[in-house]
């Protein structure tokens, strides 16, 4: 009862400050259940939502109330601001990509002018809830100062201030021994940032993150040769067989990649009011090697994730983009191979050459040129929402392509199916969609004028004689639909969507387009970490010692197994999310008996290399990698490789 007597105290030392701390209590409370969506599914997790913002709030009423009697009401309101500004920036945050802030993504700032479209369009009338308690507050302190006019402080001593430290402690235990229950191993296991958050709230979580920061900053200091070698070993025993059968079928053709913004596979062979979404992509599947059973495994970096995936076949960070926080490390990318073999390597993407950092990130994996939106001609009626319309951006590329020297490898990255989704009227070949998401609805009028610019785009090769050497090789870059849509996802489907579903839902297309070569649609569980080994072996390039994490997906022994960044993964049989077990053939979760057999043989690899790239990342590895060094040296000397109309970046 100790605790009764101390509120009641807190109550009569300052009550003004109690009043205003009690309503930023309640808010945040308002707020996780409505803006962050977290559920509550027992007595435990309600405790556990109810007291996780405490300790902090205490602590900080506490320190306020050692300081100056009249500074007191100051520091207490701007204290309470700053909790609103990270209670609503979050919120706005979760509402497009169900995540919350991380201080590297606060790094992207640079980012921020392009995103205005996009945050404009989740910000609702609604947030300006976000400022009751402030309006009720001033209410209540208007009418006591009328009534009793000054108001009247106590200054606590920092002595004073024990029972508060104490009562912070108790709240914490009891908060994380009963986060311990619902989730063992918590803050050790993987970063799945939606439970963090869940069980030891938004203002701890923040707390945690900042902690990570600085830890991961000291992890490149203490790196040594001896984890990559450990890794290396990893990556030895786990190694596939090739299998020759389509070993160099596109050997010294171009290779095309366009990374398809927001597409994802529901929309593949799917209508919408009776009409075909993709009309292009399905006839175009028929004739190629697709793959459908194929997910993205972005995190925070969105398109820079997908795009770091591809060429390097590591795993995106769990906090940030790497693009971002890690563009000065050494890399053995995609192009550079590429380059080694003779290849021209470009990207295309017509947008500022500074988004997401590519123009520094781009050296260092050893692209020749980024064609930026400085290398297009955009005008007003050729633009929409981010920038260029995808079909002129197609056309120019092809005129860029042109120019190139050959073979080339090159990426060319859409950009008018981006959130939130913009189109003019005469670029909508079909009709919007009629649920309660104006997000869904937008989507599958973008999603088919993307399509008709990919067929632009390869009519446009067979005129310039570029499509029979080339091979075509499209993916989604990352989900377009977050499950904040999930209402109006399931009328789409006409399904619940379960944990299972949301999973299956981060399923892109891959459509890999050979000229000449047969088409097969194939169910391997395959994702973007396996694009890259699987493009050395269809141009039949063969690299030793690449410390990668994808497979070859044509090969025999390949392990069926996709891993995404917050430690879900998906085999033939199972999906394994948020610690839940589920069967593909029943969509249910298994008992746990059958988890054991069905998911547990994973779990430790999951992990293992999930933690493995990081270290690769975090600890610069690849620096170590010194045999590399030798063997690229080694090649450009005897094969004395001169990449003509070669323009090195920022040269
Ligand atoms: C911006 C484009 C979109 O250049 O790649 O980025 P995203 O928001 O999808 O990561
Ligand atoms: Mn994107």
């Amino acid at each position: 009862m100790r605790f009764i007597r101390f509120i009641k105290n807190l109550i009569k030392v300052n009550p003004i400050i109690f009043v205003l701390f009690f309503f930023l209590w309640m808010k945040t409370i308002i707020v996780s259940l409505v803006d962050y969506s977290i559920t509550i599914d027992n007595w435990r997790q309600l405790i556990i939502m109810v007291l996780n913002p405490l300790p902090t709030f205490i602590l900080a009423a506490g320190l306020i109330m050692t300081r100056k009697k009249p500074r007191q009401l100051t520091y207490a309101v701007v204290f309470a601001v700053f909790a609103t500004i990270i209670l609503y920036a979050n919120g706005v945050y979760h509402r497009e990509f169900t995540d919350y802030i991380t201080i590297p993504l606060l790094l992207v700032g640079g980012n921020a002018a392009d995103l205005s479209s996009s945050i404009i369009e989740l910000v609702q009338w609604r947030d300006i809830l976000y400022l009751t308690d402030f309006a009720v507050f001033f209410g209540v302190l208007y009418f006591i100062k009328k009534k009793r006019g000054e108001l009247t402080f106590s200054q606590l001593s920092f002595r004073q201030l024990t029972p508060y430290l104490a009562t912070v402690l108790v709240i914490g235990i009891v908060n994380l021994s009963f986060a311990n229950i619902e989730r063992p191993q918590l803050l050790t296991r993987s970063f799945d940032r939606e439970l963090i958050v869940k069980n030891i709230g938004i203002y701890n979580f923040h707390l945690y993150d900042t902690y990570l920061h600085a830890t991961s900053r000291a992890q490149r200091v203490f790196a040594s040769e001896e984890e990559l070698l450990e890794i290396n070993e990893y990556i030895e025993e786990e190694k596939e067989t090739v299998n020759r059968d389509l070993f160099g079928v596109a050997k010294g053709k171009n290779v095309i990649l366009i990374s398809a913004e927001s597409l994802q596979n529901f929309v593949i062979g799917s209508t919408v009011n009776g009409e075909e979404i993709t009309p292009f992509l399905n006839e175009l599947i028929g004739d190629s090697i697709y793959f459908e059973e194929f997910y993205h495994q972005t995190a925070q970096g969105k398109t820079s994730d997908s795009e770091f995936i591809v060429d390097n076949s590591l795993y995106p960070l769990a906090r940030g983009a790497v693009f971002f926080t890690h563009p000065s490390n050494e890399y053995y990318a995609l192009p550079e191979i590429m380059n080694e073999n003779g290849y021209y390597t470009a990207s295309l993407h017509a947008n500022n050459g500074s988004f997401w950092n590519r123009n520094i990130m781009y050296d260092q994996f050893g692209y020749d040129r980024f064609y930026t939106v400085e290398d297009y001609e955009v005008t007003e009626e050729d633009s929409v929402g981010w920038g260029m319309k995808d079909i002129p951006f197609m056309e120019q590329s092809v005129e860029h392509l042109l120019d190139m020297p050959q073979p080339f490898y090159t990426k060319l990255i859409t950009l008018t199916n981006h959130f939130p989704f913009e189109l003019d009227e005469e670029d909508s070949y079909i009709d919007q969609f009629d649920s309660n998401s104006r997000t869904l609805n937008r989507y599958f009028p973008t999603v088919r004028y993307m399509d008709e610019a990919i067929r632009v785009f390869f009519d446009e090769l067979k005129e310039n004689g570029l499509y029979e050497d080339s091979m075509i090789v499209i993916y989604g870059d990352h989900y377009g639909i977050s499950s904040n849509h999930n209402k109006a996802m399931s009328y789409y489907l006409d399904k619940e969507i379960t944990p299972f579903v949301e999973a299956q839902l981060q399923q892109v297309p891959l459509i890999i387009h050979i000229p000449g070569v047969e088409g097969e649609t194939l169910s391997t569980v395959s994702g973007q970490i396996d694009l890259r080994p699987t493009l050395l072996h269809l141009l039949g390039i063969q690299v030793d010692n690449q410390v990668i994490f994808g497979k070859d997906l044509f090969s025999e022994d390949r392990k069926e197994l996709v891993i995404f960044r917050d430690g879900t993964f998906i085999t033939e049989d199972a999906i394994y999310t948020s610690g839940v077990c589920y069967s593909k053939e029943t969509e249910e979760p298994v008992d746990e008996e059958e988890k054991e057999a069905l998911c547990g043989p994973y779990l430790e690899e999951v992990q293992q290399q999930l933690s493995y790239s990081d270290r690769i990342i975090y600890g610069d590895l690849l620096r170590f990698d010194t045999s590399r060094e030798e063997i690229s040296d080694e090649i450009r000397k005897n094969e004395n490789i001169e990449i003509q109309g070669n323009k090195r970046l920022g040269e």
